[in-house]
């Protein structure tokens, strides 16, 4: 029997307080209206973002149905919406694509101004919910909202992707993959022969490193305190690792040494204040670039010599990689099913959505890359 048109009951990961658990419920998933998809999510990854909302370090308004990684098949439409049909595989876009805004029609930007990222608003692009438990309205997470059995999106967040693609893996291309893998190819557009560094060997700076191995830099610093990300990092393309801790000297220094004159390009992949200063003053005065790929902390802010600038370094970030979430996404999903990436060594743990919570755990202990939750 069809649910299109209809109320969908299903099970959802509900964020109803801050800094307590995912309470799995049953929630009323409300028909998508015009220019809206209804999709059934197939699998899901746990991104830090996510953990972020839950300790109030990216502020959110609460309760919330979290979630922003995520790959599906679309259940129904509603009216309008042409550019996918039910049964269509696809992934949710936390940064939509309108093809209408000064940023979607300009050949540079990708931050769409369609966007829930800036607004925080928690709803629909018509300012209203989806989402009931209990007779409560709940929260869309940037858009997209991915830890249920069934979401809605707008027909701008969501993308038609090859059928033959493994969901519990490509999911990782709706977030940390492409933010860490586009950081390198779109954002700074490494160049062959180029040295780079890497801050910070998480699930996105393995995937920073994955795209400067990709784009044909000849050095590739991993930069981290943890020694046991090492082994991996040099598995995806890292030619060096370093630890700051062994260094009596400030890591830009040793990195400057260990280069002569600085890096090509240096990632900051943290989200630390110190060690953004410390990727900038890594590289070279003149011709480098340092782009941020961590989220900074919120109402942290940055004193630097402007002596850093004027010699002409560029200092920039990204969100989501640089891409154009529409026009890239598909095509990412194609690279990866022409093996031109791995994702298998970011999927560290793999649970049932029910042990979201388990998830979580292992991305505050540091134990996963990432875990993906299969429904
Ligand atoms: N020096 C060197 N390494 C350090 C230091 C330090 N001072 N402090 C921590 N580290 C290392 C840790 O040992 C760890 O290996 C690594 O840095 C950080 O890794 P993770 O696993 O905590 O983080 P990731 O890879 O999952 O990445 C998350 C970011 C920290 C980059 C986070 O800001 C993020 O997810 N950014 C995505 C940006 C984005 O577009 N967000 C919007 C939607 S998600
Ligand atoms: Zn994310
Ligand atoms: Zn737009």
């Amino acid at each position: 029997m069809s649910t299109a048109g209809k109320v969908i009951k299903c099970k959802a990961a509900i964020a109803w307080e801050l800094k307590k658990p995912l309470s799995i419920e049953e929630i009323e998933v409300a028909p998508p209206k015009a220019h809206e998809v209804r999709i059934k999510i197939l699998a899901t990854g746990i991104c830090r973002s996510d953990d972020h909302v839950i300790t109030g370090a990216f502020p959110m308004p609460l309760p919330m149905v979290l979630g922003h990684e995520a790959a599906g098949v679309v259940e129904s439409v509603g009216e309008g919406v042409t550019c996918v049909k039910p049964g269509d595989k696809v992934i949710p876009l936390f940064v939509p694509q309108c093809g209408k805004c000064r940023t979607c029609q300009s050949s540079r930007g990708n931050l769409c101004s369609s966007n829930d990222l800036s607004s925080s608003s928690g709803l629909m692009p018509d300012g209203t919910s989806r989402f009931t438990c209990k007779g409560k309205s709940l929260h869309h997470f940037i858009g997209t909202s991915t830890f249920t059995e069934y979401t809605v999106v707008h027909e701008n967040a969501v993308v038609k992707i090859d059928p033959a693609a493994p969901v519990e893996k490509i999911c990782l291309i709706g977030c940390g993959f492409s933010t860490g893998y586009g950081a390198a190819m779109q954002t700074a557009k490494v160049e062959p022969g180029s040295i780079c560094a890497v801050f910070g060997l998480g699930g996105v700076g393995l995937s920073v490193v994955m795209g400067c191995k990709a784009a044909g830099a000849s050095r590739i610093i991993g930069v981290d305190i943890n020694k046991d990300k090492f082994p991996k990092a040099k598995e995806m393309g890292a030619t060096e690792c370093i630890n700051p801790l062994d260094f009596k000297k400030p890591i830009n220094e040793v990195l400057f040494d260990l280069t002569e004159g600085g890096v090509d390009y240096s990632f900051e992949v943290i989200g630390r204040t110190e060690t953004m200063m410390a990727a900038l003053a890594a590289c070279h005065e003149n011709m480098g670039t340092s782009v941020i790929v961590g989220v900074p902390p919120a109402a942290c802010k940055i004193t630097y010599d402007p002596m850093m600038l004027f010699t002409g370094r560029t200092w920039k970030g990204c969100i989501f990689g640089g891409w154009k979430s529409k026009d890239s996404v598909p095509k990412l999903v194609s690279d990866f099913m022409r093996k031109k990436f791995i994702l298998d060594p970011l999927i560290t743990h793999t649970l049932p959505f029910d042990k979201i919570n388990e998830g979580l755990d292992l991305l505050r202990s540091g134990k996963s890359v990432r875990t993906v939750l299969t429904f």
